[in-house]
């Protein structure tokens, strides 16, 4: 049976506010210009580019109360909240173009509401260095990219844990993390009692990447409902993905990311995405751009050669 291809619907929101460095405000467009919206309609979607939100600029400032720049990040996540639950509304799949991921505290409230509304579950995959499930207590740099999953599961401030339909707006049980090997001190126990599955580094030198992702995408299928990606492209190595404001050494390879990509396509599970903390200011040529680029197309079902055997 052929699979109807969703109509695509791309969102930027152009801002590092919840970031520890600046130029995430240009990761937007760096993805634009890399082509990202051509580079699906050649898969055969349909692509609406929505354009940027708005938002406050960076006051760059030091943590109030453990929090860098929360009235801004609040004003940020609405907009991204409401953005998103918008383009579900008219029945497209959003791309949110980051920007840094504290603004997936917006993509999952407007997720959640969405979800809420007509009484269907959502989970999470994702792709990340970080476990971002920081709190301001125990946060080393009160920077709120470093919390999104502490928030989205009842773990913030009021501003934002009550963006959702409901306090918490994520399970995390439904949640699993690909590509972890940056956690804070304090930060680990949180994510070990959390409920997360977490597929470590570690755990991905141990048992590859196509059994990662097997055991991630047979819980994520097991859980049913709607599948969100988040993909935070320090994921990646350094040494292919230069372009982020917080890289650490020992992330997958070109190979084992590309397998990723094409295994959550095969999946078929992915049901909105989320393109974060893309920096161009830290590269050179916008070649992290279009990496990016190159692996989303393995997202929506670019193949080297035709496909006999899904990987699933
Ligand atoms: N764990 C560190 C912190 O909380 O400040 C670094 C967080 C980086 C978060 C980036 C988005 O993934
Ligand atoms: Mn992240
Ligand atoms: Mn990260
Ligand atoms: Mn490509």
């Amino acid at each position: 049976s052929v699979v109807r291809k969703p109509s695509l619907a791309l969102i930027g929101a152009p801002t590092d506010i919840g970031a520890g460095h600046r130029g995430g405000s240009m990761g937007p467009e760096a993805l634009r210009v890399a082509g990202l919206k051509q580079a699906l309609e050649r898969l055969g979607y349909s692509v609406e580019d929505r354009g940027n939100l708005n938002g406050p600029v960076n006051p760059d400032q030091p943590p109030v109360d453990g929090y860098r720049h929360l009235p801004e990040v609040v004003e940020w996540c609405t907009s991204v909240r409401d953005g998103v639950r918008g383009i579900l509304e008219d029945d497209k799949f959003p791309i949110l173009l980051g920007g840094d991921h504290c603004l997936a505290i917006g993509s999952l409230a407007g997720l959640a509401q969405y979800c809420a509304a007509r009484g269907e579950a959502y989970s999470v995959l994702w792709l990340d260095a970080h476990a971002d499930y920081n709190t301001a207590e125990v946060s080393p740099s009160g920077n709120i990219h470093g919390m999104p999953l502490a928030v989205a599961t009842g773990h913030g401030p009021k501003g934002l844990v009550d963006l959702g339909p409901a306090t918490p707006f994520l399970d995390p049980e439904r949640v699993v993390q690909i590509g972890i090997r940056s956690v804070d001190a304090v930060e680990k126990r949180l994510v070990v009692s959390s409920g997360m599955e977490v597929h470590d580094m570690r755990r991905i030198d141990e048992n590859g990447m196509r059994h990662t992702m097997e055991e991630a995408l047979y819980l994520l299928k097991g859980l049913g409902g709607h599948v969100h990606v988040s993909f935070d492209v320090d994921f990646l190595d350094p040494s292919i993905a230069p372009g982020v404001g917080t890289t650490v050494p020992g992330g997958p390879t070109y190979r084992e990311a590309q397998l990723c990509m094409e295994m959550i396509h095969d999946s078929g599970l992915m049901r909105s995405l989320d393109l974060m903390e893309l920096n161009p200011a830290y590269d050179i040529r916008n070649a992290t751009a279009d990496l990016t680029v190159d692996l989303v197309e393995s997202l929506f079902g670019q193949q080297i050669l035709s496909r006999h055997d899904a990987a699933l």
